[in-house]
């Protein structure tokens, strides 16, 4: 049985659930939010960074790391591609996602309006946020929207890891009360809505409602 320890609300666990999900692969996720872990924890995951994958003997932290591994072990239905130029431009969209989009989307907008409020019983900053929004997002979205041809996904037209990646933090994004201007960036919030009705997103965004007492 594969496990995921992690949290159901964070961008890179959910990067990892739906890969799973598309991957149509059971497993387990085990609770663990990441503040205070234990040392037992930080023999599995040593920046005490949540989501890791425990699979028989092997124990991997990171979620680029993990996708990777599951691709390897589970290949089909494949996430990335195989085209070496396709396949480069799905890690880089990866990474694009799992630093660019993250750090403003995570800290900037979602924690504010959801985890200080939720968890640390703190108020927001909403005037943080709303300059994040104005001033962050727009040069994110403005190159996405630019990047994305037709198709299902954005590399080569096909589904891939891409989009599960950048998908991810903007469902974070949606849990803020805050979504994609399809007026200013139209192909771009039609493609996102397309991924986040893919079964593999709608039963991790599902799970989440549970998270969020919903
Ligand atoms: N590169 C890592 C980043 C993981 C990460 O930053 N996870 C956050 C939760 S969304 C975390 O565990 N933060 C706790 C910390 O930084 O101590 C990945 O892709 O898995």
């Amino acid at each position: 049985m594969l496990t995921v320890y992690g949290a159901n609300p964070s961008p890179y666990v959910r990067k990892v659930l739906v890969a799973l999900a598309e991957k149509n692969l059971e497993y387990k996720l085990e609770p663990l939010m990441p503040f205070n872990v234990s040392d037992e924890f930080k023999k599995m995951s040593p920046l005490g960074k949540i989501p890791v994958l425990q699979d028989g003997d092997t124990t991997l932290p990171d979620s680029s790391v993990i996708c990777a591994y599951l691709e390897r072990k589970f290949p089909e239905p494949a996430l990335y591609p195989k085209d070496p130029h396709a396949y480069g431009r799905a890690l880089w969209f990866e990474e694009y996602a799992d630093t660019a989009m993250v750090s403003v989307i995570g800290p900037k907008i979602f924690a504010q309006r959801i985890i200080n409020p939720l968890i640390f019983k703190k108020p927001c900053d909403e005037e943080a946020v709303q300059k994040a929004i104005d001033e962050e997002l727009p040069p994110l979205f403005d190159y996405l929207q630019g990047q994305l041809g037709d198709g299902d996904g954005i590399v080569a037209g096909r589904f891939s890891i891409a989009d599960v990646a950048i998908a991810s933090p903007l469902v974070n994004m949606q849990h803020a009360r805050c979504s994609i201007d399809a007026q200013r960036w139209p192909k771009l919030a039609k493609h996102i809505a397309a991924v986040h009705e893919r079964p593999s997103f709608r039963a991790a965004i599902e799970a989440e409602r549970k998270f969020f007492g919903g």
